[in-house]
């Protein structure tokens, strides 16, 4: 049975996810104007999962039946002052959201969907690594409050981060 404040939902979260990919792009691109590319590849990457995590929520809704309807993606803040305020504004993203995940998981138990209930754990267990990586970032950088060789440090830490695929039950 479709319930459709369930599918819009689920729609609503293919849009803020895809606006997640294009917010981090916009960081990205921040941190590639500076020659920072240990942190421009940290969000190239990020990217890349927020895109799987949208597709991931547009292939369910596929597969009960609900057709997906693309809203447009609203333009993201496009100049930041510093690498701290970028993460600053990348937790509260992320925190933000955790909660609109959560409030799926509130609307799945509500109806008793209980197969979207299970598709959605995967999502809020991905939020505690999501909320996790931003936040310590943020922390190195309060720790290091601006100097350059500890800046180039980090850099050199984030450029480690390689793309895995998502693999999200329920949603291949
Ligand atoms: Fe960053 O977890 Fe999706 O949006």
């Amino acid at each position: 049975m479709k319930n459709e404040k369930m599918i819009q939902a689920l729609n609503d979260q293919v849009n803020k996810e895809f606006f997640s990919a294009y917010l981090y792009l916009a960081m990205q691109a921040y941190f590639s104007s500076l020659n920072l590319d240990g942190f421009a590849n940290y969000f190239r990457v990020q990217v890349q999962e927020e895109r799987d995590h949208a597709l991931g929520f547009f292939n369910y809704l596929t597969r009960i039946g609900g057709k997906a309807t693309l809203a447009g993606i609203k333009e993201p803040q496009n100049e930041f002052s510093s690498p701290q305020e970028i993460f600053e504004l990348a937790l509260k993203h992320e925190q933000f959201i955790t909660q609109s995940i959560s409030d799926l998981m509130d609307i799945s138990r509500e109806i008793k969907d209980h197969k979207t209930e299970i598709f959605l754990q995967w999502y809020i267990s991905e939020q505690v690594e999501e909320e996790e990586n931003m936040g310590r970032v943020l922390n190195k950088l309060k720790l290091i409050k601006g100097d350059g060789a500890g800046l180039f440090m980090i850099d050199s830490e984030l450029a480690q981060r390689l793309y895995v695929p998502a693999v999200i039950p329920g949603a291949v």
